[in-house]
């Protein structure tokens, strides 16, 4: 590929659903710069943290560059013959259920519809799954249950126009930062604006809400059960929508009649006067957005959460119209695309569906399919079952790290390590997945392949390659057309660019579509290699001959639904309550995302920006639960389920509920001694749509009891760390590791050299007493590592030491200040890093206050921060409120 240095190539962000357009840009000297599209509808030039430091992640450390099999190094032919061979063999002897893949909502569409093609019109099974059914697969129901298709209705400019906000599950300020921007900007237009926020947690997203409910685990169905009973007790129906337009609705409302507003109160722990302020504010705001995320999905009653939402918005009529609709927000760049090709077990192409027999005979003659599947496949976490009892003999991972990210993980593990066959094509070369693989197969990664996502309003976006393929990668639906091929199968899998398997997806989405089915993007079927190219980003439908491309659609403010007889389907839902806590696991464990990591950190882990926001795992517990285990701020703690145990740091805090704890998602065992969360979670799924509840989860704490704790930076990434506790991070000169020990009988001195090397030039200071030691080394002028050590949390500033590997330290007096482990007076402790466009501290931030600063624009004036992509600018806020209250006292 040809490397133009001047220009700047327009793609798409690959982190959020948001799905923002981003100008990269590749310099003589081979750096890459990247900005936010000011053109693309999505973003409008705006980027978020993660997004800003895209360039920071796309270094070949760690990549995997060749083909391998069992170990070695293999070329192409050689592992794709193995993989059709092996896959071709199994199917022969055990039957086309024998084998599946589980894929992932960061493949491209174009890569997504060739995997689903040759598993579901090839080789003849449905045993295809993806993370999606981790993620999307509630709402997904949902929205087949109510209206006959998996459609979205709405448009982010529903969020500009809306009166009312309501989120629910989503902490929307971290997860999809630059949709909450576009929100507080409207707000800041029109401050008669309401903002609501459901979510047990008070997270960063309460920063803009009027109202934030502090909801009980799983009291979202009680809440919009009760919402409905009042729309109905309050005449705040539309009753000719209701009429004209839907169907059940008196059973709908019987059923959720069955609370009454005391008994709704208790379900959901929200006090009568809470409610009543939220009913009222609801019935009475038409133009009404309900925004809702994996707080929602990802519930042994998602599919009920949903549809309690949906029959709301269906009951007052709000529903595709400007500033009015339910909307499931997307989280991967390309959850979307992945239901749009049918990459659930359960599903078909083009939002067909697999049960219907129409649906089955048309795709089998559009695909010219040998065999296409008959019945549904496996859903993941019945997929990983079925790997470990013996019934999946081959198993296929792309872009996704199940080992991390599934339920139940160390079970998980344990049938992927018992798997006779294992395939996993990747990026990176190491990752808790990609070290079981019998044959490893490299992906090109963002940046150097070409392909489509769809965002969570239905827009199409090309991501567009800007760096050359490094070593043997390959694009992802190359990898699998060849194995196609191999197996046989040429003639369904002949093309050669993504622009022909674009065209065959648009094709198929306009077969025999006569407008029963909503997705359709028929405009495309003959699109060039020059028109794809060039292909701006569009939201569908985009029917053949629709000569207008419409600027946005939305979809039912009229009806017509996808349902046989064209009208929304209320569903009666009833609020179960039920305890999943006993007296040995008696905390509920939440579990989700931070600001500034990506699910198992394979790319913002890269980034040192990134990693100084939250640098270790950690989980957040109420200070009265922290006083009941006798846990303090910054002590280690162990939480256990019937499953597993991890190992991660006490962040006591009041945002949390009582009785609850939270713990991020992200660490893995490339990041920390024991921090896979998922190794707590449970197989527990909701029973319609197949998601794992894995917001609820029974679980104890108790606290480590730690005889040293440790912290040190490094020029190096460290080799296996011989410590009980240990989180390592980049950061800008090197690495970070936090440290804490079972034992304090250890040779300091040693530890350190295993940690950074031994050094010649070593400074040391021990108070044996006091188990205070500290150690450094030094390489020439330059500091190699510096290991601080001490009976309780580490106080020394983290900050300043990982700035330390940047510096020299030529003279006795600068080597002896790292020893004594704390910044020179000039040079204050900077804090944990809020701002990671700027490298702002929270404690330059609180003496900005002190010195006068009361505003957020006033912060960014003086010290630059929130003023790139903003994505601080509500912990900005929050210190600042934090300030005034301590001024009050
Ligand atoms: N920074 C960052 N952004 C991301 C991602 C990332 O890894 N990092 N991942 C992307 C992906 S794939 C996804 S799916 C999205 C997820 O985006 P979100 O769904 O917004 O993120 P989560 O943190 O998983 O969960 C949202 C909230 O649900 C709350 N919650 C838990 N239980 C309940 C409950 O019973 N009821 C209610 N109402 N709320 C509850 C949690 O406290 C949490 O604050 O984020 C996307 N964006
Ligand atoms: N406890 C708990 N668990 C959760 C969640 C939660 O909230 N709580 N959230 C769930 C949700 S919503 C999601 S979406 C999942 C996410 O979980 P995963 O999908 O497992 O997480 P990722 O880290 O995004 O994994 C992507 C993998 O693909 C690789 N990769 C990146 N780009 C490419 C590419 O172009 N091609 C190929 N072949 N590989 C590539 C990366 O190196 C990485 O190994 O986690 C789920 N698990
Ligand atoms: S909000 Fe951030 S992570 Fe999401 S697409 Fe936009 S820039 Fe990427
Ligand atoms: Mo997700």
């Amino acid at each position: 590929m040809e490397i133009d240095a001047a220009r700047e190539v327009r793609t798409t962000c690959p982190y959020c659903g948001v799905g923002c357009g981003v100008l990269a840009k590749v310099a003589a000297d081979g750096q890459v710069s990247v900005r936010g599209d000011p053109d693309h509808p999505a973003n409008f030039g705006r980027l978020c943290s993660k997004g800003s430091a895209l360039a920071e992640t796309i270094d070949l450390d760690g990549r995997l560059l060749h083909p391998e099999i069992d170990g070695r190094r293999a070329g192409w032919d050689e592992a794709l013959d193995r993989v059709a061979s092996t896959f071709s063999q199994t199917i022969a002897e055990h039957g086309p259920d024998s084998v599946a893949f589980y894929v992932s909502g960061q493949l491209l569409t174009e890569d997504y519809y060739v995997a689903n093609k040759l598993m579901k019109g090839f080789v003849g099974s449905a045993n295809i799954d993806t993370n999606s059914r981790l993620c999307m697969a509630s709402s997904v129901a949902g929205h087949r249950r109510a209206f006959g298709s998996d459609t979205v209705p709405g448009t982010y400019e529903d969020l500009e126009l809306a009166d009312l906000i309501v989120l629910v599950g989503s902490n929307l300020a971290w997860c999809h930062p630059v949709l909450y921007q576009r929100i507080a900007a409207a707000r800041e237009k029109r401050p008669e604006m309401k903002i609501v926020l459901v979510d047990p947690r008070r997270t960063m997203t309460a920063d803009i809400a009027d109202m934030h409910l502090a909801i009980a685990p799983d009291g979202d169905v009680a809440l919009f059960t009760g919402l409905l009973a009042y729309l109905g007790q309050h005449n705040a129906l539309d009753r000719a929508y209701v009429t004209e337009r839907t169907t059940g609705f008196g059973q709908a409302l019987l059923a959720a009649s069955t609370l009454d507003l005391a008994g709704v109160a208790e379900a959901t722990g929200l006090s009568e006067d809470e409610l009543g302020r939220f009913y009222s504010l609801f019935a009475r705001t038409e133009k009404t957005v309900t925004v809702y995320s994996q707080g929602v999905n990802q519930s042994s009653s998602g599919t009920d959460k949903v549809n309690a939402i949906i029959n709301c918005h269906l009951a007052t009529g709000r529903i595709g119209k400007p500033g009015a609709g339910p909307f499931s927000v997307t989280g991967q760049p390309n959850a979307m695309g992945g239901r749009e090709v049918g990459g659930m077990a359960n599903m078909l192409a083009a939002h067909m569906e697999i049960e219907n027999p129409a649906h089955r005979a048309r795709v089998r003659r559009f695909w010219n399919a040998p065999a296409l599947a008959e019945q549904p496949g496996l859903k993941a976490v019945d997929m990983f079952k079925a790997v470990a009892d013996g019934r999946i003999k081959a198993l296929w991972i792309m872009a996704t790290n199940p080992v991390d990210s599934m339920p139940d993980a160390d079970a998980v593990e344990a049938a992927i390590k018992a798997c006779p066959f294992v395939v996993v094509s990747d990026v990176l070369a190491s990752t808790d997945t990609v070290r079981h693989a019998h044959v490893r197969l490299p992906a090109t990664a963002w940046g150097e392949k070409d392909g489509t996502v769809t965002n969570s309003e239905r827009r199409i976006s090309r991501q567009r390659a800007f760096l050359p393929a490094p070593g043997e990668a390959r694009p992802d639906w190359w990898i699998v057309a060849e194995v196609a091929r191999l197996m046989g199968f040429g003639q369904g899998f002949a093309h050669v660019t993504p622009a022909q398997i674009f065209a065959e997806h648009a094709a198929l989405s306009a077969y025999e579509n006569d407008g029963a089915r909503d997705f359709d993007i028929g405009a495309y079927a003959g699109i060039e290699a020059e028109e794809y190219d060039a292909l701006a980003p569009f939201q569908w439908p985009e029917k053949d001959g629709q000569a207008a491309r419409s600027p946005s659609t939305r979809f039912f403010a009229n009806g017509n639904f996808y349902t046989p007889d064209g009208k929304a389907r209320f569903i009666p839902i009833r609020p179960v309550a039920e305890t999943r806590t006993d007296e040995k696991f008696s905390l509920i464990l939440n579990t989700g995302r931070v600001r500034d990591h990506w699910h198992t950190m394979t790319r913002t882990g890269k980034s040192p920006r990134l990693s100084q926001h939250i640098a270790e795992p950690f989980a957040e517990i109420h200070p009265a639960d922290a006083q009941h285990f006798g846990i303090g701020d910054a002590d280690i703690v162990r939480i256990s389920s019937p499953r597993g145990e991890v190992l991660v740091r006490a962040l006591v805090t009041s945002r949390q509920r009582q009785g609850s704890l939270f713990a991020p998602m992200h660490w893995t065992d490339q990041f920390a001694a024991k921090g896979r969360l998922d190794a707590l979670t449970a197989s527990l799924t909701d029973p319609v749509s197949g998601q794992p509840a894995l917001k609820h989860v029974a679980v104890r704490i108790e606290r480590f009891a730690a005889k040293a704790f440790g912290f040190a930076v490094m020029r190096q990434r460290p080799a296996p760390v011989a410590a009980t506790y240990w989180a390592v991070a980049k950061c800008r000169g090197g690495w970070r590791v936090e440290l804490a020990f079972a034992d304090d009988d250890i040779d300091w001195a040693g530890f350190a050299a295993a940690l950074f090397g031994a050094s010649p030039d070593m400074l040391a200071y021990h108070d044996r007493d006091a188990g205070q030691h500290r150690i450094a080394a030094f390489d020439g002028e330059r500091l190699a590592g510096a290991l601080f050590v001490a009976p309780g949390p580490v106080a020394v500033s983290r900050g300043w030491a990982a700035e330390q590997l940047e510096e020299t330290h030529a003279g006795q007096r600068e080597r002896f200040r790292i020893v004594a482990g704390r910044a020179g007076a000039e040079r204050p402790d900077a804090g944990a890093t809020v701002c990671s466009c700027f490298s702002v501290g929270a404690n330059q931030i609180a003496a900005a206050v002190a010195a006068g600063c009361t505003s957020v624009a006033s912060i960014g004036e003086t010290l630059k921060a929130g003023t790139n992509c903003g994505s601080c600018r509500a912990e900005i806020r929050a210190i600042i409120e934090a300030r005034r209250v301590q001024a009050a006292e």
